[in-house]
């Protein structure tokens, strides 16, 4: 009898890791997942970060990811999960974020000693513990210069697919240069939290993958190459301290004996790039062309596949991960999952039954009150605080309980709807909206969003895309090899969407009045948070 083949996905998110092992018919096997804060409280962590006092600067401790794959790792073995029939691996990481390893670390990661747990072999080798997150919004400095240096922030865009934004990588480096050079000297390489975790698996620095590298505002997106003059505009010899970029199907290497001699892999067992969640999520969903992805995770995002890209100064174009020649155009809002958190403890017990109870009690319309609910400094727009406008269009303090918590999930769809306009997109009578992320398991806040866009949502029987999105990728990145299918033949074996919810009749009469207010509403909340 053959023997089974499992190809694993890993997601190193911003509040947990997770892991899902597909077998040879792409049918999800094993699923699980270490919660940071939960699972790993000795890093004291708030969902998954440290938010310093400034509000602005936000990190997180780089062993408590490498102490969740050891312990991630240890669960599948108990749980006597057979690593050797593992072919090929690949992951997702949170994207922008940024390690940065200590001068010497190379060596030392290519001689693991595999009697002892990862986080320890790896104690003393960063030059910074805590690394800059996507959440991070301290590097307004660093982008006007970027952006100054390239000629203007329209040109930044032309080239590396995004105007200069706080969380992207160039500029986050150009601040540890600028505040710690000592630490920027110390440093012998620079990962991307994708590439950091593809490096565990390697036993060796792995390369940026071409769609992850276009978070950077560092990447040529059309040359796909570093640029010359970004790199030289946030810190001295960076080429050499960021290593090459790849596309992001190559095999990187076979993974390291350490696994093979801690858990049992295959010494065969191949890495392939990993990249960032929002692409990896793409590969996931299987996204077509026309369709609209909506990613409800700690961040919202909401993301496309596009031919023909063209930069502009609101959204992201990042090279597609699945199809070499394609791009991906992206919009990222920050205060997604915590802000509905925060309204649900604040206007409910704290269960999102009782969430779900009042957006069922209140009608679509919220009858003419509308909400802005950014609680931290918004990245779609750049707008901060909470602001509401009842039907009269009077700005109040608050609105009765229930209301509030309608007005915070339409007002969070309706920029969505909004910014996606924006970047050119129309909603047609074929259009599937794909949804995904934690909050996607929630069909109350997903009967909101069909009626907003007015149109169906269709979901997988996952909410983590990005980590069934990474073990499609390792699966084709094998496969690639022996016959040159593309992902979308490798993943037709996958299951079908599942169409969960339909617009309410009516729905768009009501939005369309409601989707004008906002906009102009937006218009005045972002003069007042500036
Ligand atoms: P990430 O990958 O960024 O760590 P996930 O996509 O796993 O995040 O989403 C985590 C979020 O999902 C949690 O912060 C939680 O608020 C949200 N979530 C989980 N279950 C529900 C639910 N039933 N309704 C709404 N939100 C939910
Ligand atoms: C995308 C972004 C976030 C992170 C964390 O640009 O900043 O979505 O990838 O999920």
């Amino acid at each position: 009898m053959a023997s089974a083949a499992y190809y694993l996905g890993f997601d190193f998110s911003t509040q947990q890791l997770k892991v899902i092992a597909v077998n040879e018919h792409l049918q999800v096997v094993y699923e699980d997942n270490v919660h940071f804060d939960k699972d790993l409280p000795e890093f004291g962590t708030q969902g998954g970060v440290y938010v310093q006092s400034d509000k602005l600067t936000v990190i997180s401790p780089v062993l408590m990811w490498i102490k969740a794959l050891d312990v991630i790792l240890d669960k599948m073995k108990s749980s006597g999960f057979n690593f050797s029939e593992v072919k090929a691996l690949s992951g997702a990481g949170q994207q922008h974020g940024s390690v940065y390893w200590k001068e010497g670390t190379r060596e030392l990661l290519q001689n693991l000693s595999a009697a002892r747990p990862l986080h320890k072999l790896l104690e003393s080798c960063f030059s910074l513990q805590d690394s800059p997150i996507w959440m991070d919004s301290s590097t307004t400095a660093e982008c006007r210069y970027l952006e100054e240096a390239v000629g203007g922030a329209q040109e930044l865009a032309k080239l590396t697919g995004s105007r200069a934004y706080e969380r992207f990588t160039g500029n986050q480096i150009a601040k540890v240069y600028k505040q710690k050079p000592e630490v920027y000297t110390q440093t012998e390489r620079i990962s991307l939290v994708s590439s950091f975790a593809a490096s565990l698996f390697l036993g060796d620095y792995a390369p940026i993958d071409y769609s992850d590298g276009s978070g950077m505002n560092l990447l040529h997106i059309y040359e796909k190459m570093w640029s010359g003059k970004c790199l030289d505009a946030c810190a001295p010899g960076l080429k050499e301290k960021l290593g090459s970029v790849v596309p992001s199907s190559s095999i990187l290497g076979p993974v390291s004996t350490y696994y093979v001699h801690r858990f049992g892999f295959s010494p065969g067992c191949k890495v392939v790039a990993f990249t960032g969640d929002n692409p990896a999520s793409l590969a996931g969903m299987r996204l077509k062309e026309g369709d609209i992805a909506v990613s409800l995770g700690t961040s919202d995002t909401l993301f496309l596949w596009i031919q023909e890209p063209t930069p502009a100064l609101e959204g992201h174009i990042f090279c597609n991960p699945v199809q070499p020649h394609d791009y991906m155009a992206l919009l990222c809002f920050k205060n997604g999952s915590l802000m509905r958190e925060k309204i649900r403890d604040d206007c409910s017990t704290g269960s999102w039954d009782d969430f779900c109870k009042a957006l069922r009690s209140t009608s679509p319309g919220n009858n003419g009150n509308i909400g802005f609910y950014f609680e931290v400094m918004e990245i779609t727009p750049q707008a901060v605080g909470v602001h509401r406008f009842n039907a009269d269009n009077q700005k109040v303090s608050e609105f009765p309980k229930d209301v509030e918590i309608r007005a915070l999930v339409e007002g969070q769809f309706m920029a969505k709807r909004i910014h996606a306009e924006r970047l050119g997109y129309r909603i047609m009578p074929q259009t599937r909206i794909l949804a995904t992320g934690g909050a996607s398991r929630n069909l109350d806040i997903l009967q909101v969003l069909s009626d907003v866009f007015n149109a169906p949502v269709y979901t997988i029987a996952t909410a983590n895309s990005a980590c069934l999105g990474c073990a499609y990728r390792a699966a084709h990145g094998l496969l690639k090899e022996a016959s040159a299918s593309s992902l979308t033949d490798v993943i037709k074996l996958a299951e079908e969407h599942k169409l969960v919810v339909t617009p309410r009749t009516g729905a768009d009469k009501i939005y369309e009045p409601l989707l004008k207010r906002y906009a102009e509403f937006e218009s005045v909340v972002i003069r007042e948070s500036n």
